[in-house]
């Protein structure tokens, strides 16, 4: 779902200037969030639109959403005091969070043409997954602020029904990914999602809305996979790019994604990156978030 800001409530937070935020270990500082919540909570129409915000993520059929910031990016550059509203709007959704100790609280993901390119920060098909997928605790929601997107065109970003992918398969199938037999990556020096989870089911049990699919279409390619095994996992991720949608994202668009319902990816870059000067390439600022406490899964 697409929000955007109600141009009173972008007038109102092109005035306002938030404090820095603190940081609390990995988590953002209860002080901080309550800090932007008072000084954000007078302004015309944010309430109402939190409210929307949290409804498209956790709300029927919901799962992802699209807050354009872009008016805001415009009129405030895309530093520090665009990031702190950015921060401000995810902390009413859940609680910002770094996993990796020693990087800031949003990640840079550039392009680099050396990568792997199915990986973050990589030029080809992203395929579809979780971010964390092999935390026993993965983020309940990844984010991203588009700060600019891939000046050749290419890049939309892709979105999927995790639970919707699940139901269209066989019985057989869903029988095998409910085994342990998954495995994805490495994991060290990681705050705030667990233990290693290693080998997992994809389907755990868990009612919708709660658990996770936990599932990333690079381990086909990138583990050690039983056949069977393997042909059930490949079935999954057809089925999430058979009820796949895109959308490119724009400066400024914000797009948060609720793990426990969607999983995300992305389209190649265009063509010809090494020609594009790095200051110039696409450019997205990653955020992670862990539900409230009481919120259970749910929010
Ligand atoms: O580049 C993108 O749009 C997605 C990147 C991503 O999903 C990731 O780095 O985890
Ligand atoms: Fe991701």
């Amino acid at each position: 779902m697409l929000i955007d800001i109600p141009s009173e409530l972008e007038a109102a937070l092109i005035d306002c200037s938030l404090p820095l935020w603190k940081l609390d270990g990995a988590f953002l500082a209860q002080s901080t969030m309550g800090r932007y919540r008072a000084e954000l909570k007078v302004t015309p129409q944010f309430e109402e639109t939190a409210a929307i915000l949290r409804h498209s993520l956790t709300g029927e059929g919901g799962g992802y959403a699209v807050l354009r910031l872009g008016n805001l990016a415009k009129a405030l550059g895309v530093d520090d005091r665009f990031q702190r509203l950015a921060t401000a709007f995810a902390a009413e959704v859940a609680i910002p969070f770094s996993p990796f100790p020693r990087w800031p609280l949003w990640k840079d993901i550039g392009v680099k043409v050396d990568k792997d390119p199915g990986k973050s920060s990589g030029i080809g098909y992203n395929a579809f997954h979780m971010d964390l997928v092999n935390g026993t605790l993965p983020p309940d929601y990844t984010t991203l602020l588009c700060v600019r997107p891939d000046p050749l065109g290419g890049g939309p970003s892709i979105l999927s029904d995790a639970r919707a992918a699940v139901a269209r398969l066989s019985e057989d199938s869903r029988a095998l990914l409910a085994e342990s037999a998954y495995h994805y990556g490495t994991f060290f020096d990681l705050f705030g999602v667990g233990e290693e989870y290693k080998p997992f089911p994809i389907l755990d049990g868990s009612a919708p809305g709660e658990g996770f699919v936990r599932f990333t279409a690079k381990m086909l390619e990138r583990s050690e996979l039983g056949q069977a095994h393997a042909d059930a996992a490949r079935e999954l991720a057809a089925e999430l790019v058979r009820g796949q949608v895109s959308l490119m994202l724009q400066p400024g668009d914000y797009l948060i994604v609720n793990q426990r319902r969607f999983l995300h990816g992305r389209e190649a870059l265009h063509s010809g990156q090494e020609a594009v000067p790095v200051s110039d390439r696409r450019l997205l600022l990653q955020l992670f978030l862990r539900a409230r406490a009481g919120n259970g899964s749910a929010a």
